[in-house]
């Protein structure tokens, strides 16, 4: 983090101010260049969004000021984008939106932003605050600070150009403090013609010191984890998407390996080790889940997606009947422990801190677990992998997930370094059991909430952020969520490769209309569809692959030239499973 001198305004870019001087103008600042001196004191460089009435300018600017500014079709995806930036770079990710309309295409990625602990900041201007509270009808009218509230971590309006300094520092600190998350700040269109004299507006910006301050263990909590995960006899570490985030990377593969204890990455934590790695029991889930005695979690919620840590996938008779495993949680909320079930021996802290304080307590004589467990578990685990190799192998025509995911799990083996953006039904949960990722934070998905419509957004942040290739596995009904933005990653000529798993539709492209009506079944779209033409039109390249071979072809060609490709990948339409593997959350008719 660099500091910056604050822009001084220039005749050409202030709001003329009829009764000053060319000399008192050049030395005032003004609203406008005091956000983007306080992003960029801070270290902010990149600012996703859609420019519009009150904050075309202030997109301008600070693209003057040599921030990168990269705007979207919606602002839904520009705000998923700064999610994931977020994500990826522990700084606040930035998505600047107009009033109410933009502010709450916004909302979605920012709610979603909060709810997967991804530091972000959703920056809105609004209209006019005394028309908007007498409620008189202003332009795009809305009291968007209320409406952000409740869908977020921490919200702020800024009313005067000198309090600015602080609602960004403060906006800074919520989004990345503790558990990470989504944050709204509020900016009236007024704010940003106001005046300020330039001494005065540099000494208003605040440098954050320590925006996420490290959250040290209390030492008798790391006594308590390690005591319990000595007693265990088949013990268990889940790392979750808040360890990825944390880039403690080598202590996490250090804390695994020297306590020998098998893993099971959550999705987003799919790298963190490679996949490939002994200790990985991602293939024997649904034997270790059961099996387990003692469970440490590392930064993973026992949510919907670990079952909420009870019923049958963890060995317990009924849905809601606890299995009988002891939890170790590390986590930097406090209140998570027990939102399912008990936890033993919390810890509280921030990932790096507490993996740090576990393995000074491990030292270099922590005694293997069981030898009868580590067998166990590797059975399973090369039994289903030997299984999977089969089914990877065959070659059906059409070709279905599995001979397509073949080829992405070779193309990410060779290019480790690509991210891999993920969303659909079938096509997500294929994609994540099927290609192995081998680097930290390279796997991007749905997340928390499992939301269709992260796509294009996260792959113009993961390309922007980490200048690699970005390769995304695209349920065809996924993909039209954010498909618009294909003409962004274009625009920004940017190295992402969208596949597009065309199965006709959500799930399935075979339900027909059960009233035998003229209308089609509503997760069914057009049969044969060709989304590769959509790239064509903004200069992109376009390919059509029916066979596993055409489309290795294909992501080859896209990797090497590293140009905006989208490949509709034809899939048998009677391959997919309603709602994919989470089947059984749908509610079951009892009328017939
Ligand atoms: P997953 O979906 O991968 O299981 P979750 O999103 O459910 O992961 O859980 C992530 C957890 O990580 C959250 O409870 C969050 O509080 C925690 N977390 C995020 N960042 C950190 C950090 N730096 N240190 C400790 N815990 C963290
Ligand atoms: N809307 C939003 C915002 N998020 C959602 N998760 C859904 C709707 C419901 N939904 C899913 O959970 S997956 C999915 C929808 C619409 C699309 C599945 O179809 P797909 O994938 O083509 O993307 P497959 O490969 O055909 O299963
Ligand atoms: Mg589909």
């Amino acid at each position: 983090m660099g500091t910056v001198e604050p822009q001084v305004s220039t005749a050409r870019d202030v709001q003329q101010h009829p009764s000053m001087t060319a000399d008192a103008q050049s030395q005032v600042t003004d609203g406008f260049h005091l956000v983007i001196d306080a992003l960029k004191l801070n270290g902010i460089d990149t600012i996703f969004g859609l420019p519009g009435i009150p904050i075309t300018d202030l997109t301008r600017m600070a693209q003057a000021a040599g921030m990168r500014v990269i705007s979207f079709r919606h602002e839904q995806n520009a705000g998923y984008a700064a999610s994931i930036a977020g994500f990826l770079t522990q700084k606040p990710g930035i998505c600047l939106t107009v009033s109410a309309p933009g502010f709450l295409n916004g909302l979605t990625a920012l709610a979603n932003a909060t709810t997967n602990c991804f530091p972000m900041i959703l920056i809105s201007g609004s209209s006019e605050r005394e028309i908007v509270d007498l409620q008189q009808g202003d332009y795009e009218e809305m009291d968007q600070l209320a409406i952000a509230k409740p869908l977020c971590k921490a919200a702020f309006r800024v009313l005067h150009a000198e309090d600015i300094g602080v609602g960004i520092a403060r906006a800074i600190r919520a989004a990345v403090s503790a558990r990470p998350g989504g944050v709204y700040l509020d900016l009236p269109g007024k704010l940003f013609a106001q005046t300020l004299d330039v001494e005065a507006g540099r000494k208003s910006l605040i440098k954050v010191v320590d925006p996420a301050p490290r959250q040290i263990p209390a030492q008798d909590a790391v006594q308590r984890a390690l005591e319990l995960l000595k007693s265990a006899k088949r013990p268990l570490i889940v790392l979750g998407k808040g360890a990825a985030y944390a880039q403690a990377d080598a202590d996490i593969l250090a804390l695994v390996e020297r306590t020998g204890i098998p893993y099971l990455p959550m999705s987003m934590a799919k790298g963190l080790l490679p996949d490939t790695h002994e200790q990985s029991a991602a293939a024997a889930r649904s034997y270790v889940l059961p099996e387990a005695d003692v469970v440490m979690l590392v930064g993973a919620r026992l949510n919907w997606l670990l079952s909420h840590g009870k019923g049958k996938t963890w060995g317990g008779k009924g849905h809601k009947d606890w299995g009988g495993q002891k939890f170790i949680q590390i986590d930097i909320s406090p209140q998570e422990a027990d939102s399912n079930v008990r936890i033993d021996a919390p810890l509280v802290g921030d990932i790096g801190s507490c993996v740090s304080a576990l393995l000074a307590g491990i030292g270099a004589s922590w005694p293997k677990p069981p030898a009868e467990w580590l067998s166990a578990v590797a059975e399973r685990k090369n039994k289903n992998i030997a299984k999977m190799a089969e089914t990877l192998a065959s070659n059906p025509v059409p070709m279905n997930f599995h001979s397509a995911l073949a080829v992405v799990r070779d193309i990410i083996k060779a290019s480790p370094d690509a991210c891999l953006v993920n969303e659909g039904a079938n096509a997500l949960d294929f994609t994540r059991s099927i290609v192995d990722m081998y680097k930290p934070r390279k796997r991007l998905d749905v997340g928390t909430w499992g939301v269709m419509g992260i796509g294009m957004g996260f792959c113009v942040a993961a390309a922007v952020v980490s200048g690699q290739q970005v390769i995304a596995i695209e349920g065809d009904s996924a993909f039209g969520f954010s498909g618009m933005e294909v003409e962004t990653i274009c625009r920004y000529n940017l190295p992402v490769c969208v596949v597009v798993f065309n199965n006709n539709g959500i799930y399935r492209g075979t339900d027909v209309n059960p009233a035998g009506g003229p209308d089609v079944a509503p997760t069914v779209f057009v049969k044969g569809a060709r989304y590769d033409k959509l790239m064509g039109a903004f200069g992109g390249v376009g390919v059509h692959a029916t066979t596993p071979a055409e489309l290795r072809s294909a992501m080859e060609e896209a990797i090497r030239s590293r140009k905006p490709t989208l490949i509709n990948a034809v899939i048998d339409e009677t391959a997919g499973t309603e709602s994919g593997r989470i089947t059984s959350l749908n509610p079951s008719a009892k009328k017939k």
